[in-house]
């Protein structure tokens, strides 16, 4: 394990941060919203779609009351118009809030994977749309599972996702989570489970990762995003909270087009660290970069979008032959 990561991570120099950033944040939403992160974004019907994690409380008092989902369209991926209200929320008594969506389009409909915080523990759920109005739940994953995400077409006969199962007994003690693989014929059972990507498989992680973006096809394999956690004992105050001591990072890795639970190349460096001001400073927990979606243009730019600090969200943008030579060439 990794226990030493450097006090200093640098993003790579491929991505470019937009000049916009954030793109979104509390203060472009009409209802009650303080904190605005970890999207998820898809072009779908002509237009980029973005459902976006809401905290709402006050920011003055420093109280969260609740969170829901919000939904927001746009003709550039770039500016964003926030529907009068949120679109989804799951809590019902049982379930306490729904959050961290990630969308992914697949024959002509739009699904979205969720997670769920509920009186038994935290799942993960997938659902479909047609219309962002209302939504069909396909599957509810047993605790404790989150971070799912979906591949756009069915590989081998089956539907496949990727997940950040939580295990708490088997790996010392600590949050040692790692990303899985499973398949399902339907998107209601799922099965065939493999291990896909260990925390000591990333040289900038020794606490935990977990998938981001759903994976987008290219010729050199399926390009994803993960998130990546160091932890380290020496920091302390970092954020409204009293103590948070862990960075999150996004990394980049390809998998096989016919066989993705084999990593055919992975960047020993992060692809995008906290480095901006919106991303170390004045946030609810600084120093995190949370990826939830990518999409790829006809130029082969791909926008990414990652949570930052756990309240705005932001843009980068690189090109995506660069982004697969980060995977492949200290192979
Ligand atoms: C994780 C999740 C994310 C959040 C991150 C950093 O455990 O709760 O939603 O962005 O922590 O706080």
């Amino acid at each position: 394990m990794n226990e030493q990561i450097p006090a200093t991570l640098k993003s790579s120099p491929v991505i470019k941060r937009h000049t916009s950033n954030p793109i979104l944040s509390a203060k472009n939403v009409p209802y009650k919203a303080a904190l605005i992160f970890n999207a998820g974004i898809a072009k779908f019907n002509g237009k980029y779609v973005m459902v976006f994690r809401n905290d709402y409380g006050s920011i003055p008092e420093q109280r969260l009351d609740g969170t829901n989902i919000g939904i927001a369209f746009s003709n550039d991926g770039i500016s964003w118009d926030v529907a009068p209200k949120p679109c989804f929320d799951l809590a019902d008594g049982e379930i306490t809030r729904a959050y961290d969506p990630r969308l992914t389009v697949m024959d002509g409909r739009c699904y979205m994977c969720f997670a769920v915080d509920t009186n038994h523990g935290v799942r993960g759920g997938i659902a479909v749309t047609d219309d962002f109005e209302r939504f069909e739940i396909l599957s509810l994953s047993v605790p404790d599972n989150r971070n799912m995400v979906l591949f756009p077409e069915k590989i081998g006969g089956n539907y496949v996702r990727l997940e950040r199962p939580f295990p708490v007994y088997s790996r010392g003690g600590k949050d040692r989570f790692d990303i899985w693989i499973s398949a399902s014929p339907d998107l209601k059972y799922w099965g065939d489970s493999h291990l896909l990507l260990g925390v000591e498989h990333v040289p900038f992680a020794n606490d935990k990762i977990g998938p981001g973006a759903p994976p987008i096809k290219t010729k050199a394999g399926w390009l994803t995003m993960f998130h990546s956690v160091d932890i380290d004992s020496r920091r302390g105050k970092n954020g409204w909270e009293d103590s948070w001591k862990k960075r999150y990072c996004a990394g980049i890795m390809l998998l096989d087009l016919s066989d993705p639970s084999k990593v055919s190349g992975i960047s020993k460096q992060p692809l995008i660290a906290p480095e901006a001001d919106y991303e170390t400073k004045n946030g609810f927990r600084n120093d995190v970069i949370f990826p939830g979606g990518m999409v790829l243009e006809d130029s082969g730019e791909v926008k990414i979008y990652y949570g930052a600090a756990d309240t705005v969200e932001c843009l980068a943008t690189a090109h995506v032959d660069d982004l697969i030579a980060l995977c492949t060439k200290e192979r």
